[in-house]
């Protein structure tokens, strides 16, 4: 007997990896299996439901399905659905922007500093504007650290000065004067209705102002924050999620010898 419910006998699945056509991977390939998760301001019933399916099709997900819903409130109703996505994407012409740095280790970053920078370098860090988020700039630059990486305090040859959050742009500008900050870093987690950009564009503003934007490099981090995204702001670069103090210290040792900035004047004198 062949076939049936418990048969073994291999299915002819489509294996077909075309890179210039990529879909989601579900169970097989280009199967465009893939979950959306989106709140709809209505009650959980029948009638919610076929709205988010609806959604879901008009998105381009076929035979949507939802899988989950669950009443928030009396007014909102969480979903997640489950469907095959219509849509291709062509891999081979996607560019991106990234760091083009080799990660050196805490410790490797202190005997470059010796040797090519010759004194210690001063880090100020920050989550600015009204962002109260401070786990990230912390991860980066606390002693302890976060996810087996030590923070920028710990680092050989690098003052690290951690403001905390909700550090108004002028203030920050004020204390990288005051400091003679070489490397600026700053965090920026909230992005409701735009915030970070224009939290982090206008300190680039206030760093031109003051004559002194090209004499620091200017580093910003967080969940939103891509490097591409860093330099159309206008920054030297941007970390997100999976980032640690050891990217960020490369980039900024570096950043600081190829872009001649060991013997600059203070910032002050500007
Ligand atoms: C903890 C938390 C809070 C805490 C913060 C406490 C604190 N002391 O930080 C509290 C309760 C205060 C809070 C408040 C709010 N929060 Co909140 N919060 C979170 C939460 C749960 C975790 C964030 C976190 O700590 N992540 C861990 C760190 C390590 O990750 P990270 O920041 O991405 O950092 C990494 C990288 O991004 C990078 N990085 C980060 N910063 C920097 C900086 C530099 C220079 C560099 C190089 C790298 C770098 O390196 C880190 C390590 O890899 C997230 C949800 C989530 N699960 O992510 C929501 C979240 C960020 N919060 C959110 C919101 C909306 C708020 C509030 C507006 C809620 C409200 N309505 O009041 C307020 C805003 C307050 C304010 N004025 O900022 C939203 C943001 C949505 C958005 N897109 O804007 C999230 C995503 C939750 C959600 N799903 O809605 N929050």
């Amino acid at each position: 007997m062949s076939g049936g419910l418990y048969s073994t006998e291999k299915k002819d699945f489509d294996r077909t990896l075309d890179l210039t056509k990529i879909k989601p991977y579900g169970d097989t390939m280009n199967d465009g299996k893939m979950q959306l998760s989106f709140t709809l301001p209505v009650l959980d019933d029948e009638r919610g439901e076929e709205a988010a399916k609806q959604l879901a099709k008009k998105m381009g997900l076929e035979a949507p399905n939802v899988a989950y819903h669950g009443a928030l409130d009396k007014e909102f109703t969480f979903y997640v659905v489950y469907g095959s996505v219509t849509h291709t994407v062509n891999y081979e012409e996607i560019h991106v922007e990234t760091v083009d740095v080799e990660t050196m280790n805490m410790d490797e970053v202190g005997k470059y500093i010796e040797e090519n920078i010759k004194r210690d370098i001063v880090i100020i860090g920050a989550s600015t504007g009204t962002d109260a988020h401070t786990v990230g700039i912390d991860a980066i630059m606390n002693m302890k650290g976060y996810a087996g990486h030590y923070g920028l305090e710990r680092f050989k040859h690098i003052r690290a000065y951690n403001l905390g959050s909700q550090v108004e742009n002028e203030e920050f500008v004020k204390k990288a004067i005051e400091l003679n900050a070489d490397v600026l870093l700053v965090s920026q987690t909230v992005t409701q209705k735009d915030i970070h950009i224009k939290n982090l564009t206008n300190l680039v503003e206030i760093l031109e102002a003051e004559g002194i934007r090209d004499k620091v490099v200017l580093i910003c981090g967080g969940p939103r924050i891509s490097h591409e995204l860093a330099k159309e702001l206008g920054y030297d670069a941007g970390f997100g999620p999976g980032k640690y103090s050891d990217d960020v210290a490369t980039f900024a040792v570096t950043e600081i010898v190829q872009r001649g900035l060991i013997d600059r004047k203070p910032l002050s004198e500007n």
